[in-house]
């Protein structure tokens, strides 16, 4: 009811301030005085109007940073996933600055420089000088992120970098520089334009393939250890590939009754899969490499505590790796999460809920449907002693489907 009452009062404060204008304009016209024609205490209030706008609007930025930055995601739980917190950073740094800088100046100058009689504003149509520089450091600023963001990815991806990439770099640095300084014949703005461009694409080209090529961590210390997280409308299903560390063959048209994501039986390197649900476990420390599969339509496998997401795409696997750096218990014990799970169980409690812990998460993170927003498992990281335990525990296909007609009838022939 408050609330209600405060935005009242804030719209039929917006809402008289708009007629009192609007009254002030027709008692001027009335008077038969020039629209043009402002009076100087007008002028001055709306000046002192940009502070104090200037002053309500960096009060709510602060007040919003305060309020709601404990909202944020904890710290990367993965290696990648603190470079790209790293990255995410340097952009809101400068943002930011650019924002505090940009409307400091906006409001500043429309309050000191308010209209007046006295003075005539001059006509300044050009200057070279402030064009370039407001060209070429925003250019710079904008080439450093997007050259690091370059860097990060690739590293991330492990991208096997093709050498044509530094070919048709090449060629489009030596094409621009012949139309710029050989073609003389041509229009000065064209050979500009068309050549700088060309110069620009290969120098892009060029630079791209040796971030890529050098960011790569060429040495894989240890294989990873590969799931299959296998996506319908609306859950999620993982597949371990268990002792043989190989995932057997699926297809949806295998899909029957406890065999839920397609394993084809015919396959031996299936038999020994093992099919989880509700959670899955992954061990800290140690590569995973993650096999995604939809049975329906394009989901998102979304894992927002290790900085980490890919497509689930029908008929294509996708796949994307990270190496886990905090166990849940750990990240439980963190200050920014107990703070967070302690203001989150004081609004159940409120609610008469029953209070819950942090878990990580595997989000949908595309609009699948009716009820994506429900499309969810739980992830716990273990400790690697944890995690084999676990591991240990869960039922493998063969054990989950019964032996098979083939397998039966060659035990009785044994028993004979
Ligand atoms: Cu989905």
């Amino acid at each position: 009811m408050i609330t209600f009452l405060t935005y009242s009062v804030i719209i039929l404060a917006i809402v008289s301030m708009v007629y009192l204008a609007r009254i002030a304009d027709l008692t001027r016209d009335l008077k038969g005085g020039n629209e043009a024609d402002v009076p100087q205490s007008e002028n001055k209030q709306s000046a002192l109007g940009f502070i104090i706008f200037m002053v309500g609007l960096f009060a709510s930025y602060i007040w919003l940073i305060q309020e709601y930055m404990p909202m944020t995601l904890p710290q990367a739980a993965s290696e990648h996933g603190a470079k790209i917190d790293g990255l995410m950073n340097i952009n809101l740094i400068v943002v930011n600055i650019v924002f505090v800088v940009i409307n400091i100046l906006l409001f500043v100058f429309a309050f000191k420089y308010e209209s007046s009689k006295r003075e005539k504003a001059d006509f300044y149509p050009h200057n070279n000088t402030l064009e370039l520089i407001w060209t070429i450091i925003p250019s710079i600023f904008l080439a450093v992120i997007i050259t690091w963001g370059l860097y990060v990815w690739s590293g991330i991806h492990q991208i096997k970098v093709d050498s044509t990439l530094w070919i048709a770099g090449l060629g489009l640095l030596i094409t621009g520089a012949a139309i710029i300084g050989l073609l003389k014949n041509l229009v000065a703005e064209i050979r500009v334009t068309v050549g700088g461009s060309l110069m620009l694409f290969g120098a892009f080209f060029c630079s791209y393939f040796f971030i890529a090529k050098n960011s790569i961590n060429t040495e894989v210390s240890e294989e990873p250890l590969v799931i299959e997280l296998y996506a319908r409308q609306f859950d999620w299903t993982a597949r371990y590939a268990g002792a043989d560390q190989k995932l057997g063959a699926a297809h949806v048209r295998y899909i029957d009754g406890a065999n839920t994501v397609g394993i084809n039986t015919e396959d031996k390197a299936g038999l020994d899969d093992q099919i989880v649900r509700n959670e899955f476990h992954i061990p800290k420390g140690k590569p995973v490499r993650f096999v995604i599969r939809s049975q329906d339509v394009i989901h998102s496998a979304y894992m927002p505590h290790f900085r980490a997401q890919v497509n689930a795409v029908p008929g294509m696997p996708t796949s994307m790796s990270f190496t886990p750096t905090i166990t849940t218990q750990e990240m439980r014990a963190d200050e920014k999460t107990r703070k967070k799970y302690e203001k989150i169980n004081k609004i159940r409690e409120k609610r008469g809920e029953e209070p819950i812990e942090f878990n990580y998460v595997l989000l949908c993170n595309k609009i699948c449907g009716a009820t994506h927003y429900n499309m969810k498992m739980d992830i716990v990281v273990d400790t690697p002693e944890d995690y084999q335990k676990w591991l240990s525990e869960q039922k493998t296909l063969t054990e989950v489907l019964g032996p098979s007609e083939e397998a039966q009838q060659e035990e009785n022939i044994a028993q004979l």
